[in-house]
């Protein structure tokens, strides 16, 4: 529904993939993007398509028939049908008749919000209706057994039903909580789940957005925008990892990661000279607690300054990079975007000559203030913007950087909020800052992304505060500022699992907690969780009680090395599921109904997840908790990680959680990769790849697919990786087939090992031949 409306509908046309529908007061267009995704878009503020998040996407032509019907047209793919009528209201269909998504017959109908009986508030110009101003909506009919998720980060539930969130980057420090209808990132992605069936709705919209999952009215979920076109996808599953996977082949998937990057990083607000950073590295490497990264926040600047160093707190950064690098540790260095207005520095010098800074409505470069004082924004949805800032990036790798770490990109500001009419040349077209600001941090994440490609010639790190959709493609993310608390331990899993959902791959909260002070006993449960998300960083605000594994006492430290060394244990487990992500989307961390749609037992689970396929972690939330209760989901068997107890799924089960425990359960006939563990990523040359097999029930056979490859260069991208492929059939005897698919990692494995657990002295063949297992009864290695 947008203001003037469509009225009856006229006639329409076919052109290749596309349907022109006419209306009285309006034409809408349709694309068949695929037999699952279809495009809906009314050209209400640009006449062409004007996506940030869809890049480089071929269609080729698309088989459907058309026709017309009572007071409208049905479209019928391979497996939708749309019905679409007067005043475009549509009805999407499966090829069985089940009805995914029909738009809501009545008029928007929000909830009464009083204020008193003479309504002073109304009287002021208060809006007592949600959005009622709103230039662009549109409503959906919603049934009561529908389930929504996405949406990026948000706090919350895990299920966004009854839900209201706002699409508008945002830096808000007070502690996050449920009440918050923004975060810093905008991704307009829902996906609904109705009677085991999963589609997704994509609204492109980059100006602010609302989706409104039941809020406003029971009887319907609406997405609305402030201005812009109304352009979004329809997306069928029928299971939400189809959707997921659907959705990151329109706005791609997460690259690859260098195999460091998924080690464990330490960042703090901030390791201010070389001394402190020198003494960070030392204690890690003394006390063997592995660690790959440290973050030097935004003191390591002059003046916080981008791209410059404080000199007298670091008199040599090269030579001290050297230094850490020669011990295994990676460098990662906040940029912001804020330039210090500055005459005689460089940057804002050359981003002033040369016109890369966004500008007010008469013309004259606009000046904010964040951390550098009076602040110039540089114009990144322009792209001689974006290469300037891309070469940039050459100044912090030829100091030795290998990361970078975008944050304050809404774009953050100390003096007030940008004004709407900031403009942004965005290549010609300009645009005002309601329609840059939420897709500034994506094209910073891009710009910074190709900087770091182009000098490093490895796969960039990167790590972005805000973002849009689609900016996965370009960058990790962080979920900002949280706080040293247990809610918001427990907010960071459904948060993480929604990120992952809306195509983030490579997400993760600040371990520990940033602001206020953390506790022995939250680090370790913090920890604990920490293992199995993606990107895996402790970091804490300035001024907070130190916050480093070792900075409590020895059972803390101890429980922290052994959590962290599980980590590294699994890294080569951890890779697989990333390079999935990279195939198909499917998150490493992912609530429990990716795998288990059918199980509606899974829809509300808010704080357990899957990591990957095979690995469920159910983290101890609570202080003081003694025991854990947790769901296994059905279809199949669970190993407890600690006692190798198996469960059958489909029950709740109690778990006793000391401090040390954390509830892990393998999937049973999973086969986990190990490596030996290592203080840093390349410690060790590692030449054998330990397999460990977990045995439950008797007669069944399960596959693994193991990838390999250099894990920091753009190689494999012209085919040089190893890819195995495992088969176990546990029957009688247990039968293992290891097949080396994909074959061109020249450094790939020597030797394999396989762990069994549960083998009960059955006879193992692997490759045809019976091998002899350790007295333990587990161990078998050989060559292949
Ligand atoms: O206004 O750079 O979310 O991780 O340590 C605060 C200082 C600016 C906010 C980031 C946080 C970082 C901090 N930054």
């Amino acid at each position: 529904m947008i203001k003037n409306g469509y009225g009856k509908l006229l006639d329409f046309q076919v052109n290749g993939n596309d349907i022109v529908i006419n209306y009285e007061h309006n034409k809408v267009f349709v694309s068949i993007i695929r037999s699952t995704i279809i495009n809906f878009f009314v050209p209400l503020f640009r006449k062409e398509r004007n996506s940030k998040a869809v890049e480089n996407f071929e269609t080729t032509h698309r088989k459907f028939e058309i026709k017309a019907i009572e007071n409208g047209l049905e479209i019928i793919t391979e497996k939708l049908v749309v019905k679409i009528f007067d005043y475009f209201k549509t009805d999407i269909y499966d090829k069985t008749g089940n009805l995914l998504c029909q738009d809501y017959r009545g008029e928007k109908a929000p909830f009464e919000r009083r204020f008193s009986d003479y309504d002073l508030l109304a009287a002021e110009g208060h809006k007592t209706n949600a959005n009622s101003d709103e230039k662009i909506y549109v409503v959906k009919k919603l049934e009561e057994d529908t389930y929504f998720y996405g949406l990026g980060e948000r706090s919350g539930h895990l299920n966004k039903k009854g839900y209201h969130y706002v699409n508008w980057n945002t830096d808000n420090p007070a502690p996050h909580g449920e009440t918050f209808d923004r975060l810093y990132k905008s991704i307009p992605f829902l996906i609904g789940i109705k009677k085991n069936i999963s589609f997704g709705i994509f609204f492109d919209n980059h100006f602010e957005t609302t989706f409104d999952m039941g809020r406003d009215n029971k009887d319907y979920y609406y997405f609305s925008a402030a201005d812009g076109n109304l352009d979004y996808y329809f997306i069928y599953g029928p299971s939400v990892k189809e959707v997921v996977e659907n959705y990151t082949k329109l706005t791609g998937t997460t690259p690859l990661p260098q195999l460091w990057t998924l080690g464990f990083q330490q960042c703090r607000w901030s390791y201010g000279s070389e001394a402190r950073v020198m003494e960070i590295a030392n204690s890690f490497r003394k006390r063997e607690i592995p660690c790959d990264t440290i973050y030097l926040d935004i003191d390591y600047m002059d003046g916080y300054r981008v791209f410059t160093w404080n000199k007298e707190k670091f008199k040599n950064p090269h030579a001290m990079i050297e230094k850490l690098k020669s011990m295994g540790f990676k460098i990662v260095t906040i940029i912001d975007p804020g330039v210090k207005v500055d005459k005689g520095y460089k940057i804002y010098d050359e981003g002033l000559e040369n016109d890369y800074f966004a500008k007010d409505n008469q013309g004259i470069v606009y000046r904010n203030e964040v951390w550098p004082g009076d602040s110039v924004y540089p114009d990144f949805l322009n792209s001689k913007t974006r290469s300037w800032w891309a070469k940039n990036q050459k100044i912090m790798t030829d100091y030795g950087v290998s990361g970078i770490w975008n944050d304050m990109n809404e774009p953050a500001s100390f003096k007030g909020p940008l004004p709407d009419d900031v403009m942004f040349d965005n290549d010609g077209i300009p645009v005002m800052h309601k329609e840059a600001h939420n897709i500034y941090a994506h094209f910073m994440a891009k710009a910074t992304y190709e900087g770091l490609k182009k000098e490093t010639g490895k796969r960039p790190f990167i790590v972005t505060r805000a973002a849009y959709a689609g900016t996965q493609k370009y960058s990790t993310v962080w979920t900002g500022d949280n706080q040293s608390t247990w809610e918001h331990l427990r907010m960071s899993i459904p948060m993480l699992m929604n990120l992952g959902l809306s195509g983030i791959g490579f997400c993760g909260t600040d371990v520990g907690g940033f602001g206020h002070d953390c506790t022995s006993e939250l680090l370790i449960r913090w920890v604990q969780m920490g293992t199995f998300t993606p990107l895996f960083r402790n970091h804490s605000a300035m001024g907070t009680r130190d916050q480093e594994p070792w900075a409590f006492d020895e059972k803390t430290e101890e429980i922290n090395r052994q959590y962290i060394k599980l980590r590294y244990k699994l890294l080569p487990y951890i890779y697989d599921m990333m390079w999935q992500c990279n195939k198909t989307g499917a998150p490493l961390i992912r609530p429990l109904l990716f795998n288990y749609q059918a199980d509606a037992e899974t829809y509300e689970l808010n704080y357990e997840f899957l990591c990957g396929d095979n690995i469920l972690v159910a983290p101890v939330v609570e202080q003081g908790a003694k025991v854990r209760t947790l769901y296994l989901p059905k279809g199949d068997s669970w190993v407890d990680y600690w006692t190798g107890e198996i469960h059958e799924g489909g029950q709740y089960i109690i778990k006793n959680v000391p401090l040390d425990i954390c509830p892990i359960y393998i999937k049973g006939g999973s086969v986990l990769p190990t490596y030996e563990v290592q203080n840093y990523v390349g410690e060790k040359e590692i030449t054998k790849l330990t397999l460990q097999v977990y045995l439950t029930d008797e007669n069944t056979s399960s596959t693994y697919n193991h990838y390999v490859d250099d894990g920091e260069s753009f190689k494999y991208m012209v085919g040089e990786y190893s890819n195995y492929k495992i088969k176990v059939t546990n029957g009688e005897k247990v039968e293992i087939k290891l097949k080396v698919i994909d074959n061109n990692y020249k450094d790939s494995y020597k030797n394999f090992q396989f762990v069994f657990h549960n083998l009960k002295e059955k006879e193992v063949i692997i490759n045809g031949e019976t091998k002899a297992v350790d007295d333990k009864g587990k161990i078998v290695i050989i060559k292949p």
